[in-house]
């Protein structure tokens, strides 16, 4: 009989949440970078091997905020702990524990399932700061599997899933053997090109972005899908760094963007038309709101 799990993957905001996802399906699942907050949604990554499945939660960076944009993305992380079998929790020892690491550990604190902690970037840790972040650990979250690994550079994730098979019940498998995520076409082009976006501007610039795509489109006589997209940023200012000089940025975001875009088109042509433009309320308006929380599912 195999196995199958949902697992929510859990932790501060950058700490390689979704890092860790894609290293573990082989695949670009859920978008990363070094800005805090990159994640929205509850994003799944699924792997399957001979044991069964292990269907992954990708979540937002958990952390304390009363803006309502972040309010939301907090209530979608602990959304996600209400229905899994286990939990990954998530940790960055290049920063000490603190009130959010405090929050995470009081999240997980009356679950019942089991959970299995991960200090991640042990490729650029020192023993001191693993030893920290093992006593503290051991202290707040005693009991609990302890495991050391790099996501980025694919060390000791073997043993995260021996743990997550070991507890997993027994079941049919959920997604075919194949998948690796269960995303729909419009989320997964929005979230490639935010991802080239965020990873080309710095500063507060990458929290102030959010794609729509207006039109995906294909011309079945000619074999040619036609997307077009809009980049919204919250001031002027913001546009014109995102555009660059003489339009020198946008068509970097552009270029990156096609790259991984045709892939999901291998053997169409594509046009890809990206506009960017400024709405300095974005974030408290309610209908896009919706539309950057939405279930991301097929
Ligand atoms: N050195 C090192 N960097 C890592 C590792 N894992 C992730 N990172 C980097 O950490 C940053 C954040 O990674 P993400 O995977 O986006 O982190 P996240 O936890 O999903 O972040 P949010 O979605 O914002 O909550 C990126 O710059 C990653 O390249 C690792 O094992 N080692
Ligand atoms: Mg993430």
């Amino acid at each position: 009989m195999t196995k199958c799990a949902t697992t929510a993957v859990i932790g501060r905001p950058s700490v390689g949440k979704s890092t860790l996802i894609n290293t573990i399906c082989e695949s670009k699942v859920s978008i990363t970078s070094p800005t805090p907050n990159t994640t929205r949604n509850a994003i799944r990554g699924i792997y399957t091997d001979s044991r069964g499945q292990i269907i992954f939660t990708d979540t937002p960076g958990y952390h304390i905020s009363e803006k309502k944009f972040n309010k939301h993305m907090i209530d979608i992380a602990r959304e996600s702990l209400e229905e899994c079998d286990s939990v990954l929790y998530i940790m960055d020892a290049t920063r000490a524990p603190g009130d959010e690491e405090n929050a995470v550990k009081d999240l997980l604190s009356t679950l019942k399932v089991p959970v299995i902690c991960c200090i991640n970037k042990t490729d650029i840790l020192t023993d001191k700061q693993k030893e920290k972040a093992r006593a503290w650990l051991e202290e707040n979250m005693s009991g609990r599997t302890i495991l050391e690994i790099s996501a980025s550079e694919d060390e000791g994730v073997d043993e995260v899933l021996i743990e997550l098979f070991k507890t997993a019940p027994e079941g049919p498998m959920l997604y075919g053997e194949d998948a690796r995520t269960d995303q729909n076409l419009e989320f997964r082009i929005s979230e490639i090109i935010r991802e080239k976006a965020m990873n080309s501007v710095r500063a507060e610039i990458p929290h102030s972005i959010f794609v729509e795509l207006a039109d995906l489109e294909y011309n079945k006589e000619e074999n040619k899908v036609w997307i077009r997209a809009f980049i919204t940023v919250e001031r002027d200012s913001q546009k014109g760094i995102l555009v660059g000089k003489g339009g020198a940025n946008i068509k970097k975001i552009r270029v990156q963007s096609f790259k991984e875009i045709k892939r999901i088109f291998p053997s169409s042509s594509l046009e890809l038309d990206l506009r960017v433009r400024v709405n300095s309320k974005w974030k408290s308006n309610d209908n896009i709101l919706l539309s950057v929380f939405r279930e991301t599912q097929e």
